[in-house]
């Protein structure tokens, strides 16, 4: 007791006080540089997460030049900004079943991961798998059927344009969308980078995100479209008032380029490409097939508009057709090429299909569960 009080008289002492305040303030400023330092650092650990993409190709008929231009280059171009899922929509592909040809199906969906491939998708970096091998998305299309009110679905311009050239309609093309609506928003996708086709089909998805919100409570991100300026609508060769198609592709010699088609195949379409009478190789002046043609070398060589029109200028039709196939050929070479050693091996293919739905499936799995929760299916 007598200890402890000879103690804090010392402690309380003028010069141990000086003390210190003197130790204090030189220990204060290394203090204070340390925790700016460690601030800095854990700030420096908190990188934003990059954000998620999500889009997918049927695999129905031949890949063209449409989908190359118009997804899969820019998917590939972009491939390292983004958290990527790209999936082969095989449940999309079933929609008009008089087309279905089960034997060539198993085949197709290892021809479009093979492309994904050989176009640049890095399979280490981006998830690449079926549709149907994850069953959450079948499961989720119902769930927001019946959120989403028939009319919406009714004036899908796709839709209108399919079944008007079907006698038979199936319930599967009309849901199309929601199917679509599903396999966006179980990936908590912020963008689907897509074709200026599909844009109402994304803009389709947010709807029916925000209707089920305002219905039972907030689970899904709002994605956005993501539509390139150039490429996004390359149009049919044989007719340049229609989109170049992979339905269309199997059904008219000339109307598209496929990706594995061989060179001769390509400079035949192309030369052949509906154009019109006159001499206009410019933008903005030129029918609808000379701008198409522009656009494909636009997108391909990178160039500019003006430099594009300035190598043009009073060389006429022949000429464009001509360095637009050469272009094309010289871009597909390198597709092509990595293509055929891709699918020398099946088996090495089938294991990334696999692993790819193997990483994605848990956070698929998760956003339905938080789904039926919130729906009171528990
Ligand atoms: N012509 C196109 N120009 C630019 N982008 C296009 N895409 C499709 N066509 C063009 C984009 O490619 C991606 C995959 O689309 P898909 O599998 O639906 O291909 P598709 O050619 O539209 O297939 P189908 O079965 O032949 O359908 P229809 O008969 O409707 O054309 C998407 O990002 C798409 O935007």
């Amino acid at each position: 007791m007598e200890q402890g009080g000879k103690f804090l008289e010392l402690y309380k002492s003028p010069s141990i006080v000086l003390g210190r305040w003197v130790l204090l303030s030189l220990y204060l400023p290394w203090l204070l540089e340390n925790l700016r330092f460690q601030t800095e650092r854990w700030a420096m650990t908190q990188v934003e997460p990059k954000k998620r993409v999500f889009s997918g190709i049927q695999p129905t008929g031949k890949i063209h030049l449409g989908n190359y231009l118009g997804a899969l280059k820019h998917w590939v171009e972009n491939q390292s900004q983004f958290d990527n899922i790209f999936c082969i929509v095989d449940l999309h592909a079933i929609t008009i079943p008089e087309t279905v040809k089960p034997d060539e199906f198993k085949r197709k969906i290892l021809e479009v991961a093979a492309l994904f491939i050989a176009c640049g998708i890095d399979s280490k970096q981006s998830a690449i798998f079926t549709q149907s091998h994850i069953s959450a998305h079948a499961e989720l299309t119902w769930l927001l059927n019946c959120v989403t009110p028939i009319g919406w679905i009714e004036r899908m311009t796709q839709y209108k344009s399919k079944a008007d050239r079907l006698t038979t309609v199936s319930a599967g093309l009309l849901d199309y969308p929601v199917l679509q609506a599903a396999d966006i928003l179980l990936y908590k996708a912020d963008r689907v980078p897509v074709g200026e086709d599909q844009k109402q089909h994304v803009e389709l998805t947010r709807d029916i995100a925000q209707r089920f919100h305002s219905l039972f409570g907030e689970v899904f991100v709002i994605p956005e479209p993501m539509i390139w300026s150039s490429g996004a609508r390359i149009m049919g060769l044989d007719d340049p008032t229609i989109k170049m198609s992979k339905s269309l592709g199997e059904q008219r010699k000339g109307h598209s380029i496929g990706l594995t088609e061989p060179p001769e195949t390509i400079r035949e379409s192309i030369l052949r490409a509906v154009t019109d009478s006159g001499n206009e190789v410019r933008f903005a002046h030129g029918s609808a097939g000379v701008r198409n043609l522009l656009e494909i070398f636009e997108v391909i060589s990178g160039k500019t508009r003006e430099e594009i029109e300035s190598h043009f200028h009073g060389k006429g039709y022949n000429f464009l057709k001509r360095e637009v196939a050469d272009q094309v050929i010289a871009a597909l070479q390198p597709i092509q090429d990595q293509y055929s050693r891709i699918m020398a091996d099946p088996g090495h293919l089938q294991q990334i299909l696999r692993e790819g739905a193997d990483r994605v499936r848990p956070m698929a799995e998760e956003t339905l569960r938080r789904v039926k929760r919130s729906m009171g299916l528990v």
